[in-house]
C-alpha cells in the first residue's frame, strides 16, 4: 500500500447551489484520493456531503477515466482511439483548425460548452481563445437563462435575493419548483431549523418526491401552471386586503394593471386550470400573507416550460404582494450568484467583445459573431448554414444533456465535423471525438469559486498531482493559441492571474478578500450586510422598482390528442446531470436503470402495468422504460428522473430523445419539463 495519507481541503466544482467545502483524505505515495467528506468549518456545507460526493473517488480513479491524449481510430462514436502525444494532438488540432478557418472563416468553428465545473478559470475563461479568433458563440440556455429573464425583469440585476443562511427566520416557506432534497441538500438542515421556529413548509411540484415528503403539505399541480396558481393566491391576498400597499406604493412600479390580472383569477377559475382545491388555494393565501416573513426558495423547475420564465415572474411577484422582503427570512431566493460583484472585464476575453480592438494578426475577434442556442445544438449541427466545421466541446456532455438526441447524434456523426471532446470521462460524446484530451478534475487544477446557493468565495489550490496526463482546459488553449500565434495577454493567464483581476473590482462586498486571503482560509464570506434586506424598499431594476409590470400572461403546458400525457425529466438523486452517471454505486443507489412513473389512472388507461416495459414515444423519438405505476405524479403527468448515461437504458437511449429544442417566452432557455407524449405498452 501506499504511504502517506494527508488531509486537503477543497470546494465541490459542480453545478449545484451549495458548492460545498469538502475534506480530502489523500494518499500521496500512490497519488490516489481515498475519502471524501464534508467540511465541518463551513456553515453552508456544515460537515456534510451529498450522496455523490461521498463517491467521488470512484469518479477521480474511475478505469475509464481518459488519462492521455487519443485520437480516433474508428468510426464516429464507436469510441475506438490511439494514444498520440500532446505534441501531435495540439500540432493536428492547430493545424485543422488553421484549414477550416481559412477555407470556411473563424464561423465555422463552435465551442459546446456548460458548467461541469464552475471554477471561473476553468468554466469561463477557456473562451477568452474562442473570442479572440472570431468563433461562432455560444448562448448558454440550457438551465439558467429562462428564470434569470424572470428575475431581472421582476427584481433587476445583479441577481441575488435574501442571504439563505436567513431561512431560519422565515415564518412560512415555499419551495416551489424545486425538489431541494435532491438538488440544494444543505438547504435541508436551514429548513429544519425555520421549522423548528415555527415556519410550516409547503411543497409545490407536479410530483410526490423526497422532497414533498419532507414538507408540511405538498401541493400538486399540473405542469406549466404556476402562473395560475400564483394569481388566485394574489386574488384572494387582495380581496382579504392582505397585500402591503404602503409597500407597493414606494417600491413597485405597474402595480394597477397586475392587480387588474390577479382579480380575474379566481380560486375556482385556478383550480381548473392547475388541479390544486380552490380551498388548498384560499388556505394557503391566508398562510402565506399573514406570516409575513414568508419566503419561496424557486428554483428552475417551473421554468422549463414554454410559459415557464412568465410562471417564474407570477411566483416572484407573491414575496413582493405581501411586503415579506422587509421582514428578515422573507422574499425570495433564485439564485446567489449576483452577490458575488467580482471585476469580469478579462473574464473569458468578454474584453475582446467590446469592440475597437486592433486586429494585430490573422485572427480578429469579432463582436458581431454568429450566435449558437445550445439548446438547438442538434439543429445547429445538422441544419446550420454556412455549417459547423469544428466543434469543441469541453465541460460538457452533449450527447446525453442536450434536447433531441436524434438530431446531436447525427450532427456529432457527420464526416466532415472536426470534433474535439475535452473530458474526465469516457463519455458518450466522448466516443465522437475525433481528439479526445483528458482533462484535469478540481482536485488537480487551482481555480476560484463563486456560489448559487450561498455567500462564500472560495479557492482551490491543487490538491494532488494529475492522474496521467491530463491536463486543465486553460492549458490546452493556451496551448492552441501559441501555435496559432495569438499575442492577446488574456489567453494565458494563470487562475492566480485572473483571481486577482476578478477579485480587484473595489466593491464593498469584496473589500479585504484577496488571494492571499482565499488561500489562507479556503472560503470566505462576502462582505453583505448581515441584516440583509436587500428589496426592503425596492429592486436593482433601472426604475429601482420591483416590476409587476407587464402583467406576466398565462401560458399553458397543453398535451394534444396524440401525446395526451406529459412528460417531465427532472435531475436524480445520485446524479449530477450526467455527471456520476457511470459511477456504478451510485447507478445502483439510483435504482440500476431509469424508470417512468405513471399514475394509476394514465397507466389504467394506456394498459400500463407495474414493472413492465413500455414504449415513450414523443413527436421527437421513443425510447423504452420500466413503468413503475405510483401515485405520486399528477393524473396527466409522467416523469423520468435523470440524465441517466445511455448506457443504462434497456434501449441504449437517453431521455433527451424525447426532448424537443422549443424555446422559453423569456431568455431563450431549454423546455425539458414540457414533452407531450403517448405511452405504448410492449408486453
Ligand atoms: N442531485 C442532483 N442535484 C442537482 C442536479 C442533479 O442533476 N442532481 N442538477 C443541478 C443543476 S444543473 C440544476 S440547474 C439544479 C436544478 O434543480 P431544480 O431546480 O430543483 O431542478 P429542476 O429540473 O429545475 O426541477 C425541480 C422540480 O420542479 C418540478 N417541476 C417541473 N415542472 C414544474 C412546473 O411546471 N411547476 C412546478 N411548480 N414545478 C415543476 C420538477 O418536478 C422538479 O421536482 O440542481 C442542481 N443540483
Ligand atoms: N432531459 C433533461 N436534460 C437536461 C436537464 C434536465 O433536467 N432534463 N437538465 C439540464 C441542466 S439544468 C443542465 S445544467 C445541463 C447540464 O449539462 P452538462 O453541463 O453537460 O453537465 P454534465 O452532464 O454534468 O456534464 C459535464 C461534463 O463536464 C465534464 N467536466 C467537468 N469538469 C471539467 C473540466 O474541468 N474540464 C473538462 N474539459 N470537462 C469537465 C464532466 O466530466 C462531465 O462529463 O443538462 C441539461 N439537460
Ligand atoms: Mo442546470
Amino acid at each position: 500500500m501506499g504511504g502517506m495519507t494527508r488531509t486537503a481541503r477543497a470546494t465541490c466544482p459542480l453545478d449545484c447551489p451549495d458548492a460545498c467545502s469538502l475534506v480530502l483524505t489523500i494518499d500521496d505515495g500512490a497519488n490516489r484520493l481515498l475519502k471524501v467528506e464534508g467540511d465541518p468549518a463551513h456553515p453552508f456545507t456544515r460537515g456534510f456531503a451529498c450522496v455523490k460526493t461521498y463517491r467521488y473517488p470512484e469518479r477521480h480513479h474511475h478505469p475509464e477515466r481518459p488519462l492521455y491524449p487519443m485520437r480516433r481510430a474508428g468510426p464516429k462514436g464507436s469510441g475506438s482511439f490511439e494514444r498520440v502525444s500532446w505534441e501531435e494532438a495540439l500540432d493536428a488540432i492547430a493545424e485543422r483548425l488553421r484549414e477550416v478557418i481559412d477555407r470556411h472563416g473563424p464561423q465555422a468553428v463552435l465551442p459546446y460548452h456548460y458548467a461541469g465545473t464552475m471554477g471561473l478559470h476553468q468554466y469561463e475563461h477557456p473562451l477568452a481563445f474562442f473570442r479572440a479568433i472570431g468563433a461562432s458563440a455560444l448562448d448558454t440556455t440550457i438551465c439558467a437563462t429562462a428564470g434569470s429573464a424572470a428575475w431581472e425583469a421582476t427584481y433587476g440585476a445583479p441577481r441575488y435575493g435574501i442571504d439563505p443562511e436567513d431561512v431560519p427566520k422565515a415564518r412560512f416557506i415555499f419551495l416551489w419548483g424545486i425538489n431541494s432534497l435532491h438538488t440544494n441538500t444543505h438547504l435541508t438542515p436551514l429548513l429544519k431549523e425555520a421549522r423548528h421556529n415555527g415556519a410550516r413548509i409547503v411543497h409545490v411540484d407536479p410530483y410526490a418526491n423526497l422532497t414533498s415528503r419532507f414538507a408540511d403539505e405538498h401541493v400538486k399541480l399540473r405542469p406549466g401552471s404556476d402562473a395560475a396558481l400564483a394569481y388566485a393566491l394574489a386574488h384572494v391576498i387582495l380581496r382579504e386586503g392582505l397585500h402591503d400597499a404602503a409597500y407597493l406604493g414606494r417600491a413597485a412600479q405597474g402595480f394597477a394593471e397586475y392587480r387588474a390580472a390577479a382579480e380575474a383569477w379566481t380560486p375556482e377559475r385556478a383550480e381548473a386550470v392547475t388541479g390544486v382545491p380552490a380551498a388548498t388555494i384560499e388556505r394557503l393565501a391566508l398562510e402565506f400573507a399573514r406570516a409575513k416573513a414568508s419566503f419561496i426558495r424557486t428554483s428552475y423547475g417551473m421554468t422549463r416550460h414554454p410559459g415557464g420564465a412568465s410562471a417564474q415572474r407570477a411566483v416572484l411577484l407573491l414575496p413582493a404582494l405581501i411586503g415579506a422582503w422587509q421582514y428578515p427570512g422573507g422574499g425570495a431566493l433564485l439564485s446567489a450568484s449576483g452577490a458575488f460583484r467580482l471585476e469580469r472585464t478579462y473574464l473569458g476575453g468578454a474584453h475582446l467583445l467590446r469592440g475597437g480592438h486592433e486586429p494585430k494578426g490573422y485572427f480578429r475577434p469579432n463582436p458581431a459573431a454568429r450566435h449558437v442556442n445550445m439548446s438547438q445544438l442538434g439543429s445547429a449541427l445538422t441544419r446550420l448554414d454556412p455549417p459547423v466545421r469544428a466543434l469543441f466541446v469541453f465541460n460538457s456532455n452533449p450527447l446525453v444533456v442536450a434536447p433531441s438526441t436524434a438530431l446531436v447524434q447525427q450532427g456529432l456523426a457527420r464526416e466532415d465535423l472536426f470534433t474535439v471532446v475535452l473530458e474526465q470521462a469516457l463519455t458518450e460524446t466522448a466516443r465522437y471525438a475525433d481528439y479526445l484530451l483528458p482533462a484535469t478534475t478540481f482536485l488537480e487544477h487551482p481555480d476560484l469559486y463563486t456560489a448559487y446557493g450561498h455567500f462564500y468565495l472560495s479557492w482551490n489550490e491543487p490538491a494532488m498531482p494529475p492522474q496521467g496526463e491530463a491536463r486543465p482546459n486553460t492549458w490546452v488553449f493556451a496551448e492552441l493559441a501559441r501555435r496559432l500565434g495569438l499575442e492577446e495577454p488574456t489567453l494565458y493567464w494563470s487562475a492566480e492571474d485572473l483571481a486577482r483581476s476578478l477579485l480587484s473590482s473595489g466593491h464593498p462586498w469584496l473589500e479585504g478578500i484577496s488571494l492571499e486571503r482565499l488561500k489562507a482560509e479556503g472560503f470566505v464570506r462576502l462582505n453583505t450586510p448581515r441584516e440583509f434586506l436587500p428589496f426592503k424598499d425596492g429592486a436593482n431594476t433601472q426604475s429601482g422598482k420591483v416590476r409587476f409590470d407587464p402583467p406576466p400572461p398565462v401560458t399553458l403546458t397543453e398535451p394534444d390528442e396524440e401525446f395526451p400525457l406529459i412528460l417531465m425529466t427532472p435531475p436524480a438523486k445520485h446524479f449530477l446531470n450526467s455527471t456520476y452517471g457511470h459511477v456504478e454505486r451510485l447507478v445502483q443507489g439510483e435504482g440500476g436503470e431509469p424508470v417512468l412513473l405513471v399514475h394509476p389512472q394514465d397507466a389504467a388507461a394506456h394498459g400500463v402495468q407495474d414493472g413492465r416495459r413500455v414504449r415513450i414515444r414523443s413527436r421527437h423519438g421513443a425510447v423504452v422504460r420500466k413503468a413503475r405505476v405510483s401515485e405520486a405524479p399528477m393524473p396527466g403527468t409522467v416523469v423520468l428522473e435523470g440524465t441517466w448515461w445511455e448506457r443504462y437504458a434497456p434501449d441504449g437511449k437517453g431521455v433527451n430523445w424525447l426532448t424537443g429544442e422549443h424555446l422559453t417566452d423569456l431568455g431563450a432557455g431549454s423546455t425539458f419539463h414540457s414533452n407531450p407524449v403517448r405511452l405504448e405498452s410492449l408486453d
